[in-house]
């Protein structure tokens, strides 16, 4: 059964309309020779919902961002000038970069004042589907529109007949355009806030023009910040990489599960016979169409799909691998009222400690102490009735078991975590610094679901 994710969610009938996807939608902002890119952080007022206006907070005027595209292991600088009312910082989510170049508030840098600039400096090791965003007063800053995709060139360029990026955010929003609260005590204490208003790229439905016959390479990207996406297609199609992550061998998509913050890379065999196909999000028996696809004729023949390089992920040393638990619990707790007259939720914990966005500033000591160079296997226990997103600054990290499903060992930077879930990841602990190790349903990293490892 196919429901269109607007009707379903709102009971409003879309008026239809297409748009044209430029996956590279992106401007170079270039000062000088100075800067690859400068992202303006501001207050726009944008038509999200047809015939009304939001008060969107926008990178370069947009939201999602622009896509930014930086080609691998070349150094890039981006300025980032913050005309918001507040502090912020920006986090790359997955580059294995410099801790300097993190973006977290308190642990790797001073927080960039309003009317302030920050200039990032760091070099993408791997090929792949990255994004960024805010790490600060994050289910403010991510739900008013601070979203956008990084994507990474393959140094040496692999050949699809089409690269097509599709953010996938959903907003909170009244009927006139003006936001909906973003969070509340209920939903943070479970599985989060979910938008009302879903969109492709910033649009409520989207229809971009394959070609017969044509290999497509599809990027999704879960920028929203509490939403699961079961992403299914009724083409054929094959999964090329996880979270940027080319997997060993492609395999045939299924049904993917996103979660907050993750990726999937799929490459499309385009059919030669003229039609609309749909990409998909599954709720058991339901269908709800993210975006169409359709077949435009054209004189091409069918081909085989390119394969994409592994990226240059350490070697683990299991056989030597030290063992760190890491224990995620419910702790439903309401502080006393703060200086500001607000109450502080404490919903989460990881080994029986909470940290919450609320209290960056006041660093608590790391979950654990890592020494460069040495593996490391993270048992993670989802000791919760609710799924979690897990991801960690910084690394790569490899997910080797778990409980609930087979693995075959791949390559990520945020693990899905379902409820009473055990699972096994490891790393090479070979990139110095403080690195995050939270939830990415904002509203649990929020409420506690946040930490970090320390690598010396
Ligand atoms: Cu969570």
């Amino acid at each position: 059964m196919k429901i269109s994710r607007r009707r379903c969610l709102q009971g409003v009938i879309a008026a239809s309309s297409s748009m044209l996807l430029s996956s590279c939608a992106s401007r170079r902002g270039i000062l000088g020779d100075t800067y690859d890119y400068e992202l303006v952080l501001a207050e726009t007022p944008l038509t999200l919902k047809p015939r009304t206006v939001t008060p969107a907070w926008t990178f370069n005027g947009q939201a999602p961002g622009p896509v930014l595209r930086v080609k691998q292991n070349q150094p890039v600088r981006i300025l980032v000038r913050n005309h918001l009312p507040e502090a912020t910082t920006i986090h790359w989510h997955g580059i294995r970069l410099n801790n300097a170049a993190d973006g977290v508030p308190g642990l790797t840098q001073e927080p960039i004042p309003s009317g302030g600039t920050f200039v990032y400096e760091f070099t993408c090791p791997d090929a792949g589907t990255f994004w960024y965003h805010p790490h600060m007063n994050s289910v403010v800053q991510l739900s008013r529109g601070l979203v956008g995709l990084l994507i990474v060139d393959e140094e040496e360029p692999v050949h699809f007949d089409q690269d097509v990026a599709l953010a996938l955010k959903d907003w909170h929003l009244h009927e006139d355009g003006s936001f909906a609260p973003f969070t509340s005590h209920r939903a943070a204490a479970r599985t989060g806030t979910l938008g009302n208003f879903p969109t492709v790229n910033g649009k409520p439905e989207l229809r971009v023009p394959v070609l017969a016959g044509s290999v497509v390479r599809l990027r999704l990207a879960n920028l929203d910040n509490t939403r699961v996406f079961n992403i299914g297609a009724d083409l054929p199609a094959q999964v090329l990489a996880v979270e940027g992550n080319p997997l060993a061998e492609p395999e045939p998509l299924t049904t993917h599960p996103l979660g907050a913050g993750m990726r999937v890379d799929l490459a499309i065999q385009v059919p030669t016979t003229p039609g609309v196909h749909h990409i998909v999000d599954r709720k058991g028996s339901f269908e709800f169409t993210i975006c169409e696809l359709e077949v435009i004729p054209s004189g091409l023949l069918p081909r085989s799909v390119p394969k994409l390089p592994l990226n240059p992920i350490p070697a683990l040393d299991l056989a030597n691998a030290k063992r760190i638990p890491l224990v995620f619990e419910w702790a439903g707790a309401l502080s006393p009222v703060n200086h500001h007259g607000e109450v502080d939720a404490i919903f989460w914990t990881i080994n029986k400690r909470a940290w919450s966005d609320h209290s960056h500033m006041h660093l608590p000591e790391p979950l654990a102490v890592l020494k460069r160079g040495e593996t490391y296997i993270f048992e993670l226990h989802n000791a919760t009735p609710h799924h979690h997103p897990i991801h960690l600054h910084g690394f790569t990290f490899t997910v080797l078991k778990s409980n609930q499903r087979e693995i075959k060992p791949y390559h990520t930077d945020t693990i899905l975590l379902e409820k009473n879930e055990r699972a096994e990841v490891a790393i090479v602990a070979d990139n110095p610094g403080d690195w995050m190790f939270h939830c990415h349903v904002i509203e649990h990293m929020d409420t506690g679901l946040m930490g970090y490892i320390r690598v010396t």
